[in-house]
C-alpha cells in the first residue's frame, strides 16, 4: 500500500474548502485552520469555477497541504489534480470514469466517488474506486436541489462496501447530530459549513476529529 493509500485508510475527518464558504482570498487561511484542527485529507472544491482558476488555487494550498502531510484531492477535474501534483481527485457520478481519472494520474493517486444509494457506492467499490463518499444524509445548502437520504443505509453501506474502501459520510453533518451518525454506523465523516463558518475554524475541527478518534 503507498502512503496516500494508508493515509486515506487511516482518515476520520475529511475537510473540503469549498469556495461557497471561503472567498478566495481566504483560501490559504481556512486551509491552514482545517489542516490545523486535524483533517485527515483536504478537497478543494471550486463549483462554477473554471479549470485555471482551479488550477491555480490548488498551486496555492499544495505546498500547505505538503508541509502538513495531508493529501490534497481536487474535486471535478482530474487533468488540474495531475498538473498541480495534487495527490487525487474527486468525482461524481457524472463525472467520468475511474479508469479516465487513473490514465491522467496514475495508479497512486487517490481517487474518489461521490455516492447517493446503497447500490451506487457498490457498484464504486467493483469499479475499483479508493474511496467513497455517501450522502447528503441530510438536505444541505452546499449541495442544494439533492435529497437527503436519510441515516437508515449508514450501517449497510459501513459494513458492506465499508469492508473494503472508506466511506465518508457526508451532507448536513454538523456538531448537533453528529453522535446520531455515528450511532447509525458512521466512522469516516466530511464536515463543510459546520466547519467552514465556525468562529473559529481550527478549535471546530479538532473538536470533531478528537471525538472521531475515539471510535
Ligand atoms: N456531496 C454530498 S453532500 C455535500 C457534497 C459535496 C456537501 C456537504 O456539505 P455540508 O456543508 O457539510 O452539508
Ligand atoms: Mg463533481
Amino acid at each position: 500500500m503507498n502512503a496516500g493509500r494508508e493515509q486515506l485508510a487511516a482518515a476520520r475527518l475529511y475537510g473540503i474548502l469549498d469556495l461557497g464558504y471561503v472567498a478566495e482570498g481566504d483560501l490559504e487561511a481556512a486551509a491552514r485552520a482545517l489542516l490545523a484542527g486535524g483533517v485527515d485529507l483536504l478537497q478543494l472544491r471550486a463549483k462554477g469555477l473554471g479549470e485555471d482558476e482551479v488550477l491555480s488555487m490548488a498551486g496555492r494550498l499544495r505546498p500547505l497541504c505538503r508541509v502538513a502531510g495531508v493529501p490534497l484531492i481536487v474535486n471535478d477535474f482530474p487533468r488540474v489534480a495531475a498538473e498541480a501534483g495534487a495527490a487525487g481527485v474527486h468525482l461524481g457520478q457524472d463525472d467520468g470514469s475511474l479508469r479516465d481519472a487513473r490514465r491522467l494520474l496514475g495508479a497512486d493517486a487517490l481517487v474518489g466517488r461521490s455516492t447517493h444509494s446503497p447500490a451506487q457506492a457498490a457498484a464504486a467499490r467493483e469499479e475499483g474506486f479508493d474511496y467513497i463518499g455517501f450522502g447528503p444524509l441530510f438536505p444541505t445548502p452546499t449541495k442544494a436541489g439533492r435529497p437527503g437520504i436519510g441515516l437508515g443505509d449508514v450501517g449497510g453501506v459501513q459494513g458492506g462496501p465499508g469492508a473494503d474502501l472508506p466511506v465518508f459520510c457526508i451532507g448536513g453533518i454538523h456538531p448537533g447530530n453528529l453522535e446520531a451518525v455515528l450511532a447509525a454506523g458512521a466512522r469516516r465523516i466530511v464536515m463543510v459549513s459546520a466547519l467552514l463558518q465556525a468562529d473559529d475554524i481550527a478549535a471546530a475541527t479538532r473538536t470533531v476529529k478528537n471525538r472521531l478518534d475515539e471510535l
